[in-house]
């Protein structure tokens, strides 16, 4: 008999783009929702959206966002029955989901154990192997002798992997036998100092491969459903900034096979809630990577091609309930992660005041953010300002919605990196799906935005100064202080010198 217990007030221990997006979607149920905010973002639209806010602490994070004592008493404080995660921070902290529910409260999300199962990489792989579902060649690493031997079966290169990691820290690869028991050393030191855990294992390496992830979505009523895949091949530095389903060109049998592994992993641990299972794609072939216990940032292209509410599924299967009844998917959804960074400038991270804001619109164009005009955005923590995503009957017109999306949005104040993906998107490899982990260093090893966006942007600028919306400064027209903080993707132009008023300038 599965225990059901009506969630009457959310607690959404997170903030930014996802903290508003769970709060729309527990009002939409009639859920009262509990904002958590650091004093850094006690202006930011998800407070506002709430119905209730808590100040939980200063702007360091392991002060406030990663403060699970901090967060539990928030939801006691409050009268919270549930919380909900969101992604990063504590979403996939055992820890956190075993003292939520000793707390007595709902964790939005899967169990404590079955997070901590899959959270070990080692662990996760022979979950994933006994549930039948395909793996590189690979092994753990018992001595350098076993790797010499499995090198001798399997060729080099070889890839050393931490175990108890992700985004690819304490990764090796490595060429011949001779340069084996350094990149163990060094991969088992990094992996020690990142993760408190120096075990690592070898796998064969996968030269040019896909990344590409199956949406699961379990309820405590023995309901397991696979709602397709993702392509999140297009990667800088391990973060994803490009995702889109259906994945280009995957035929409809290996398509099958894959969501079936999926499922076959998480029926072997009796996956609960939403989650996502990676895999690295060859060809025709697939290999298990590893699971992650959490709504992801990319779900919104799932949600557009299955007309589903992922956040209300993860409501409804916390309540009790089961998943609703999901049809086929149609057409084709591309996401684009517009980031506080500087593409010109090796993705330095940006800060500054939102002075103008323009938002695209349109069929099939979706905009997750948490931006204003006035926010000060800056860099306590990840740089993500908005989810562009764009959904069409076929890939091609969702990718040109998308470019004239990302040509429509502005954001003046905060260099952002919306004009480096306009170019990806528009570009012929993207166009003909040439897609791979290596993608950005094959097609975009550098890039400089046009002229033209630097000029747009400052006669932007020009015009709303000249238009007295920032005031006048002794009896002139003044641009707000910030305005002499990063630029967008204004550039340096014959504008820079405009009578009157002192533009921006890129640092
Ligand atoms: C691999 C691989 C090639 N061969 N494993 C990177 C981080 C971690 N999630 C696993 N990763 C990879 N594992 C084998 N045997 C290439 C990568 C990889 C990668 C994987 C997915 C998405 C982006 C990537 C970027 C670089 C390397």
């Amino acid at each position: 008999m599965v225990k059901r217990r009506q969630i009457g007030k959310l607690l959404i221990a997170n903030r930014g783009e996802i903290a508003l997006r769970i709060i729309r979607s527990a009002k939409t149920l009639g859920i009262r929702t509990v904002a958590v905010f650091s004093e850094a973002d006690a202006k930011s639209l998800h407070v506002a959206a709430a119905d209730e806010a808590i100040c939980i602490g200063p702007p360091e994070a392991s002060k406030s966002y990663l403060n699970s004592e901090v967060i539990i008493a928030a939801a006691r404080t409050t009268g919270a029955d549930a919380i909900h995660p969101g992604y990063g921070f504590l979403s996939e902290r055992p820890e956190f989901a075993r003292a939520v529910a000793e707390a007595g409260l709902v964790f939005v999300g899967p169990p404590a154990e079955v997070m901590a199962a899959l959270g070990d990489k080692l662990a996760g792989r022979r979950i994933a192997r006994e549930a039948g579902v395909p793996m590189v060649p690979g092994a753990e690493s018992a001595s350098p002798a076993d790797i010499r031997a499995f090198a001798a079966r399997e060729g080099y290169p070889i890839l050393i992997k931490a175990s108890a990691g992700g985004g690819g820290r304490g990764m090796r690869i490595v060429g011949n036998d001779s340069e084996l028991e350094v990149a163990l050393e060094a991969g088992s030191r990094e992996a020690k100092a990142a993760f408190g855990d120096g075990r690592v294992f070898v796998e064969k390496y996968l030269a040019r491969p896909r990344h590409v992830e199956v949406q699961i979505l379990g309820d405590a009523h023995g309901n397991l459903i696979a709602l397709g895949e993702r392509d999140c091949s297009i990667q800088r530095r391990y973060q994803k900034i490009i995702e889109e389903s259906p994945a280009p060109g995957l035929s409809d049998s290996t398509r099958a096979r894959m969501l079936d592994a999926a499922l076959a992993l998480g029926r072997a641990v009796g996956y609960l809630s939403a989650g996502t299972v990676e895999f690295l794609v060859d060809g025709d072939k697939f290999y298990f990577l590893e699971v992650n216990t959490r709504l992801q940032v990319e779900h919104p292209v799932t949600e557009l091609r299955f007309g589903c509410d992922l956040v209300a599924e993860q409501l409804r299967i916390a309540s009790g309930e089961r998943v609703s009844e999901v049809g086929a998917p149609v057409g084709a959804a591309i996401e684009c992660r517009i980031n506080a960074e500087d593409a010109a400038n090796n993705f330095r991270p940006a800060a500054g005041t939102v002075l103008h804001l323009a938002t695209p619109a349109g069929p099939g164009v979706r905009f997750d953010s948490h931006l204003e005009a006035g926010l000060e955005v800056g860099s306590h923590y990840d740089s993500l300002l908005g989810k562009l995503i764009t959904f069409g009957a076929s890939r091609e017109q969702a990718r040109r919605r998308m470019v004239v999306a990302l040509g429509e949005f502005a954001l003046l104040g905060v260099m952002n990196t919306a004009g480096f993906l306009r170019d990806i998107v528009a570009s012929e490899p993207f166009a003909r799906a040439d897609l791979s982990t290596h993608f950005l260093e094959e097609f975009f090893p550098r890039w400089h935005p046009a002229q033209s966006d630097g000029i747009e942007a400052a006669m932007v600028a020009a015009a709303m100064v000249a238009s007295g919306a920032f005031g006048t400064r002794n009896g002139r027209p003044a641009a707000p202080a910030a305005a002499a903080g990063p630029a967008t993707t204004a550039r340096r132009s014959p504008w820079d010198e405009l009578s009157g008023f002192e533009l921006w300038r890129p640092r």
